[in-house]
């Protein structure tokens, strides 16, 4: 066995790969030796494009955040580590981000896609981006102390106005994505219209309710976590997949704290807003979210509505069992923000095991 915590990583996620038949037993012990020979010598290794396109779905497979896992042997790996080059250029690595983008969107026929740009080595710590995803909306705090566009963003919009960034000033302005290396200048870069495809939201049945002037982003692109794998930290390995329609219509714009749109929505429906016990916030989350998967499906993109994906969750967690292994996962996270205990996972109870490889959040990188 290799001493020391990576090289204990390393044997423990080629042994993996090799009892879930990826790797013969003859191979992986001479890559355990290889990889042994590279951190004696170096202190790092380079994963091979197969471990690094096994353990990235094995990495989703144990992430406890997800109910889309049932596709875990689907992902897609962009192989992004010398994006760049040896100086790791900014800008060369911000197309890299743009074709992670193209990519994914496939036309409305969402990918579910990871990118993998360079690992941390000793002494030269990876890339970070500071967006939190690479497609998000700015929030602007006003005189009045309400807050225009996302108010999730409020603090990274500041961040980036400060690096002289400016918007346009609207409830959706794009927000450029900021690279950075561990040591040096941050830069910023504006998105191409093309790389970020928009959804606007309308409803089945009522005619209105464009008039809201409500959109979002297309899919979601989780930038800020790390991949854990093998011994290896790869702190920028953006993600991406379709959405599920409760993300966006039972939080994004309906959270009070974030779009607040629900009043909005419950005075189209001509609600009586006045008393909590009209539950007007419930017909309004519903027929929002409604609005969303119609828009969505509409508009010819990949959406995901929260009984399919619980259904599958649960097929998933039962295939998992038949191949010998738990399913960790945060219930929290798995149950959908609205008509929760009419799924099939409500009554349901999980383990939020940590287990690598895996994903994992990291402290922001900006000021
Ligand atoms: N709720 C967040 C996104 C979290 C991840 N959701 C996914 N991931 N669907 C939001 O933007 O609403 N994914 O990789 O598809």
């Amino acid at each position: 066995p290799l001493a020391g915590p990576v090289a204990a990583e390393a044997e423990s996620l080629l042994r993996q790969l090799a009892a879930e038949g990826h790797l013969a037993v003859e191979a992986v012990e001479r890559r355990i030796r290889d990889v042994a020979d590279r951190l004696a010598a170096t202190g790092t290794y380079r994963q091979s494009a197969e471990e690094l396109l096994l353990g990235a779905r094995i990495a989703w497979r144990n992430n406890p955040q997800c109910i889309g896992k049932f596709y875990w042997k689907g992902l897609e790996v962009r192989d992004c580590r010398d994006a760049g080059g040896a100086g790791g250029e900014e800008g060369e690595l911000f197309e890299a981000l743009v074709e992670h983008l193209r990519s994914a969107w496939n036309g409305g026929r969402i990918r579910m896609l990871l990118s993998a740009f360079p690992p941390s080595e000793p002494g030269r710590p990876g890339p970070r981006v500071w967006n939190g995803q690479l497609i998000r909306y700015a929030g602007y705090r006003q005189h009045d102390g309400s807050v225009l566009g996302d108010p999730e963003t409020v603090r990274f919009t500041e961040a980036v106005l400060r690096l002289g960034w400016r918007g346009r000033g609207t409830e959706y302005d794009v927000l450029p994505v900021v690279l950075q290396w561990p040591g040096r200048e941050p830069r910023w870069f504006d998105l191409p219209a093309d790389a970020v495809p928009e959804v606007r939201i309308s409803h089945p049945d009522y005619p209105w309710f464009e008039g809201l002037g409500l959109r979002w982003h297309a899919f979601p692109t989780i930038s800020d976590q790390v991949l854990e794998l093998g011994g290896l930290r790869y702190p920028l390995a953006p993600f991406s997949a379709w959405y599920t329609c409760a993300e966006i219509g039972a939080r994004n714009l309906s959270d009070a704290n974030r779009y607040d749109k629900l009043p909005a929505v419950a005075r189209g429906m001509g609600l009586d807003t006045s008393r909590d016990r009209s539950l007007w916030r419930d017909r309004a989350v519903l027929e929002l979210t409604a609005a969303v998967l119609h828009s969505y499906d509409q508009a010819g993109v990949s959406i995901i509505d929260h009984h399919f994906a619980t259904k599958q969750f649960v097929r998933h967690e039962e295939r998992e069992q038949r191949s010998g292994r738990g399913c960790p996962a945060d219930w929290s996270a798995i149950a959908p923000a609205i008509s929760g205990s009419t799924t099939p996972v409500w009554q349901r109870r999980y383990e939020p095991t940590r287990v690598l490889p895996n994903f994992a959040p990291q402290t922001d990188s900006w000021p």
